[in-house]
């Protein structure tokens, strides 16, 4: 691990001194996803936490150029820079367009769902930090079952999250991957390789949110860990439509050491209202999911 290390890229991209929060799952994230992709890279970003760590126009706290865009519009945002790039005649440049789980799962689909069927030569970058965080928490279908937010103060959300990750499958992509930046080997690994396959690549960012999720912003790497160590958060990829799960999660499947959900729940105060009834239904649902990728890992 110490060796593999030293090869990570050690120019930084994100400059001292950016507006993300203290101890932002997004800004650890960040830093070594554009390390991974490095200059020759164009950013398109909607309106999100994203682009409040960009910061405001003459300054920007990231080395790498960026286009700001309208919410629904990413992925066409992201079209029209691979378009142009290649009316220029210009090649070796990935445009990767990266937007937060409300930017996605929610407002983004319709035009990520069009670029990706149309094989569009991109990245797409999901952040996923369960809400509408830079608004102030609202819920999105990406939030979990249980959490409080503040367009579900009173009863929590009743729905589970959405799969965004099979929806992205289902557009039979080359390569897509699920992320975690308490595991910045494991993201910066994912990075390097989707920057290296052609086509529509689809990676997925577990992003924990200390202020919209409720814990101590020291803990975000612990937060994150588990995640993962629950299975709330699986890391895998799937690259030409084979199946494999990665770092920890690997390990986690092969010693059979998952731990409970409440692990997880307890520390946070979205939580803080979960029934009974809903933490059961949660485990239920993460152990079904982490069932079905067993089975597609030894199928591989
Ligand atoms: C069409 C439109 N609707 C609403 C907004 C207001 N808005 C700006 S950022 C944001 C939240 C974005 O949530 P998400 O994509 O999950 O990213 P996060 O803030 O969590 O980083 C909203 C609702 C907007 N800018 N444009
Ligand atoms: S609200 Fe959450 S995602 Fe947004 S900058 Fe703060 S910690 Fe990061």
């Amino acid at each position: 691990m110490i060796e593999r290390l030293f090869k990570v890229n050690t120019e930084e991209y994100m400059l001292p001194g950016n507006r993300a929060c203290q101890g932002c799952g997004l800004s650890l994230a960040y830093r070594y996803a554009l390390k991974a992709l490095r200059e020759n890279t164009i950013l398109t970003i909607p309106a999100s936490c994203l682009t409040v760590l960009h910061g405001l126009y003459p300054t920007t706290s990231v080395a790498i150029p960026c286009l700001n865009c309208t919410f629904a519009s990413t992925a066409a945002s992201a079209s029209g820079i691979v378009a142009g790039l290649s009316a220029l005649n210009r090649s070796g440049i990935t445009v990767v367009a990266v937007a937060g789980d409300g930017g996605t799962y929610d407002i983004g689909i319709q035009a990520l769902s069009g670029a990706a069927e149309r094989g569009t030569d991109f990245i797409f970058v999901c952040y996923d930090n369960e809400g509408y965080m830079n608004t102030g928490t609202q819920r999105s279908s990406a939030t979990p079952m249980g959490a409080l937010t503040t367009t579900t103060p009173l009863l929590t959300k009743q729905q589970n999250k959405k799969d965004m990750l099979k929806i992205m499958e289902a557009h039979d992509l080359p390569y897509l991957a699920t992320t975690s930046p308490s595991y910045p080997i494991d993201l910066y690994d994912k990075f390097v390789k989707a920057k290296r396959i052609k086509g529509s690549r689809y990676l997925q960012i577990s992003a924990p949110c200390p202020p919209g999720w409720g814990y101590p912003p020291k803990d975000t790497v612990k937060i994150g860990r588990l995640a993962v160590e629950t299975g709330m958060v699986v890391l895998c990829e799937i690259e030409d439509g084979k199946f494999r799960l990665t770092g920890r999660s690997r390990s986690l499947a092969e010693r059979g050491n998952r731990l409970p959900v409440s692990n997880y729940v307890e520390r946070q105060g979205r939580f803080r209202k979960i029934s009974e009834e809903q933490l059961s239904n949660l485990q239920r649902w993460v152990d079904n999911k982490w069932n079905e990728y067993l089975r597609r890992a030894e199928g591989s």
